[in-house]
């Protein structure tokens, strides 16, 4: 098989189906259906055509001018792009791995705007263009590691979610931040499969959320989050597993109790509010000692997982004192 440079994907003449089998080549068109009519209103409505079309150039790679951050982790191999984009959590568009590949293209993210709440001093609505422009996009490499066992090496754009909750303006009584996704039945017709109690939510302390490595997410791979991945914005926090980082985000609120999130909600033993990455303390149904990077060789998957994801230097402070089988 042909290995291509994920850089690549996008700015080509060879049909994709003279490059990839064909069941990655329908994955990669509905990317591209996705990406493309985020990236479509973006551009203006005459280059529609031209990104729609999956045979021309569609969104050229590093369509986000992203500078570099001493954040970034480094020395460690890439997912590649397919991969990101095709193996993904977000249940509101299906539960198996390859349906928010499919399904997610259909999220309107124009226009699109994030509600600031609860315990500020002026609540506010702010849309996604401003968040595009409030500080500069970095290009920050992070591990990424599911509760499930599986984990990735993705090169996300943002900047410090911290950034964003300056300018929100929090009282000194917020304790917490709540995130709250999309939620739209009309067109997350998959969210009568699960039993969760819509729309997704998750939750952070206040200090973590404030922690420089917490990002607020607009893109990766240098291009605007394609739709499976969480677009327009999400939050991605590194040192903990990925439901934390909840996608798609429409609302962000500060309140001075702990929030209540989805995946607590659907089972407290096993889905802590904390939820940091931590090899020492088993699921209640799998070790967590080891992961599966996805993408590698079957030979070379498998990878100790790191406390704390391996970010222990800049989180393990946050948690002094307490006791994180306790506290999972
Ligand atoms: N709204 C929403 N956010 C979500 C989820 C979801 O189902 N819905 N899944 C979570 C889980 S379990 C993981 S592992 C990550 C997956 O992110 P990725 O598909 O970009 O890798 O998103 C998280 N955020
Ligand atoms: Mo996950």
């Amino acid at each position: 098989m042909l290995i291509r440079k994920p850089d690549a994907l996008y700015g080509t003449n060879i049909p994709s189906s003279e490059i990839t089998p064909k069941d990655k080549w329908l994955n990669r068109r509905s990317l591209l259906t996705g990406a493309a009519a985020a990236g479509a209103l973006a551009l203006g409505a005459d280059r529609l055509a031209d990104v729609l079309s999956p045979t021309r150039t569609a969104l050229a790679a590093g369509k986000l001018t992203t500078v570099k951050s001493q954040l970034s982790t480094t020395g460690e191999e890439l997912t590649q792009l397919q991969d990101v984009t095709s193996y993904n959590n977000f249940y509101e568009f299906g539960t198996d791995k390859a349906d928010p590949g499919h399904n997610a293209g259909i999220l309107p993210t124009r226009p699109w705007s994030v509600k600031i709440s609860g315990l500020v001093k002026a609540p506010k609505v702010l849309d996604i263009d401003s968040l595009l422009k409030l500080k500069p996009l970095e290009e920050r490499v992070y591990r990424f590691r599911c509760v499930e066992g599986w984990s990735m090496v993705i090169p996300w754009v943002g900047y410090s979610l911290s950034e964003l909750i300056k300018v929100c303006d929090p009282l000194p009584s917020a304790k917490f931040v709540q995130f709250t996704s999309y939620f739209d039945r009309k067109v997350e017709k998959w969210t009568s499969e699960s039993n969760i109690a819509w729309p997704y939510s998750e939750g952070l302390r206040m200090d973590e959320a404030m922690n420089p490595l917490t990002l607020l997410t607009l893109g990766l791979y240098g291009d605007v989050l394609p739709g499976q991945n969480g677009a327009p914005v999400r939050v991605i926090v590194p040192w903990k597993y990925g439901f934390k980082s909840a996608k798609s985000i429409v609302g962000i609120k500060f309140v001075d109790k702990m929030p209540a999130t989805t995946w607590n909600d659907l089972a407290a033993n096993e889905y802590g509010f904390y939820s940091n990455v931590n090899p020492n303390v088993d699921h209640p149904r799998w070790s967590q000692k080891s992961e599966r990077r996805i993408g590698q060789p079957f030979y070379a998957q498998r990878h100790p997982t790191l406390m704390f994801n391996g970010y222990g230097d800049q989180v393990a402070s946050l948690y002094n004192g307490m006791d994180l089988k306790k506290f999972y």
